[in-house]
């Protein structure tokens, strides 16, 4: 079977969550499209790509992604660094003809974004950005239910994205605070992923209407190394540096075609840990989704007899979207781990079957764009509306 050699950039959080994918993919869909082989893992010194290839299962390891960028025996690159490299590379690693997958948010602002998309069209390499959440398999039936009709036109789409492990002024300044490496806060971070879910299954946003708010002004400076995402809490006397990104955000939403809602996100809601829903009102029926139980959607029918109707849940297994490699009883239950094997399954079957998945490097830019908007609302205290050619289902 066809092999396709992997150069990972980055060996952090993101690096572990790849590197398990890449080693599950066959083992749940077979046959695999093609084997990943993990070729090659790069991290900014060779201790630590040492470590990350020891640990990720690599078979070499590099502290200049330059290099491995232009290794010709590399077919994919993999961006999995924090959001101030994601360009840089990305071009890079298109000019040497390699298929792309980067993490998300695409770059740290739409300029930024368009430089990436521009350099793989030119290039004609395949390209992902790692949205993964829509590839949990009840997000996945929620979609097949609003093209089969099942709810009707879409009213209303309300998501959010809670978390709480920054809510503690004494977590420590991660890259995630500074606009220099991270672009925006709560946005980026984690409001992009219902930005996702909106246009996935909805349609194109056209306005935005937004307030954002910075909770947190400083934090206690971190000594390096991995971020901890809130786990470790600074002493006192830690020195503190400035956070100058949203902590959170709300906005109202227009779709293009008439639906409305609003997405928010926050990274300081105590007692949500990965709350990410979605509420979908049509006029045949409502969807809830909440990746808390990612096992579960909740549907209601309006053509459901009147005196049971109401929310019930569906659980998903084998008879849903990637049931066929996934496991074998609905509820054994599905992880993150299972959402990024999806996605690299899906990846890997565009640059063989020579399709473009999605989310590309195309919805990442069109995600951008509306971050950026999101902001500019909040700052103006205005309606915005979104600008640039509507991209929703281009080259999909
Ligand atoms: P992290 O801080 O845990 O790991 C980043 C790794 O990249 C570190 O090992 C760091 O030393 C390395 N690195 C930094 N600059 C580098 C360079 N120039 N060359 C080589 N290595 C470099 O960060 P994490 O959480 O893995 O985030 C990485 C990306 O993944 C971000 O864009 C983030 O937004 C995204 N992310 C996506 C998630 C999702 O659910 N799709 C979840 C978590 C992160
Ligand atoms: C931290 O908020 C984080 O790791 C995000 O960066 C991810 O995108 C999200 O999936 C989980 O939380």
């Amino acid at each position: 079977m066809k092999k396709m050699n992997i150069g990972m950039i980055g060996g952090g959080f993101m690096g572990k969550a790849h590197s398990l994918a890449y080693a599950g993919m066959p083992m749940f869909f077979w046959p695999a499209p093609a084997i990943p082989y993990r070729k090659t893992v790069v991290d900014v010194t060779d201790e630590l790509a040492k470590e990350a290839a020891e640990r990720l299962g690599f078979e070499n390891y590099s502290s200049d992604w330059r290099q491995v960028v232009e290794d010709p025996s590399i077919d994919i690159i993999d961006i999995v660094t924090p959001n101030d490299s994601h360009a840089e590379i990305a071009i890079a690693a298109a000019r040497a003809g390699k298929h792309i997958i980067s993490e998300k948010p695409l770059a740290r602002n739409a300029a930024e974004a368009k430089t990436m998309l521009d350099a793989v069209k030119e290039a004609g390499v395949k390209h992902m950005v790692a949205f993964n959440y829509r590839r949990t398999p009840a997000v996945a039936l929620a979609k097949k239910y609003i093209e089969e009709g099942r709810i009707g036109n879409i009213l209303n789409f309300r998501g959010t994205y809670l978390q709480d492990w920054s809510a503690d002024p004494n977590s420590p300044l991660s890259w995630r605070f500074q606009k220099k490496i991270a672009g925006s806060g709560a946005l980026g971070d984690i409001g992009t992923h219902v930005i996702d879910f909106a246009r996935y299954l909805v349609s194109e946003i056209s306005d935005v209407m937004a307030v954002a708010k910075t909770w947190i002004g400083e934090r206690p400076i971190q000594s390096g190394g991995v971020d901890k995402l809130g786990t470790v809490k600074a002493d006192a006397d830690v020195p503190k540096g400035t956070v100058d990104v949203d902590d959170e955000f709300s906005t109202l939403i227009k779709f293009d075609n008439g639906a409305v809602g609003s997405i928010e996100a926050t990274r300081n809601a105590w007692g949500r840990n990965n709350f990410l829903t979605f509420e979908i009102h049509g006029d045949k029926g409502s969807l809830y989704f909440n990746y808390e139980r990612r096992d579960e959607l909740q549907v209601c029918f309006a053509d459901d007899p009147g005196d049971s109707r109401g929310f019930r849940t569906v659980y998903t297994g084998p008879a849903h979207p990637y049931g066929e490699g996934l496991w074998p009883i609905p509820a054994l239950g599905i992880g993150y781990g299972e959402t990024k094997i999806i996605e690299t399954y899906d990846f890997f079957k565009s640059i063989v079957e020579d399709t473009q998945v999605s989310p590309n490097f195309q919805d990442g830019y069109r995600i951008a764009v509306i971050s950026d908007a999101i902001l500019e609302s909040a700052e103006k205290n205005s309606w915005i509306k979104i600008q640039g050619e509507q991209l929703v289902g281009a080259e999909n």
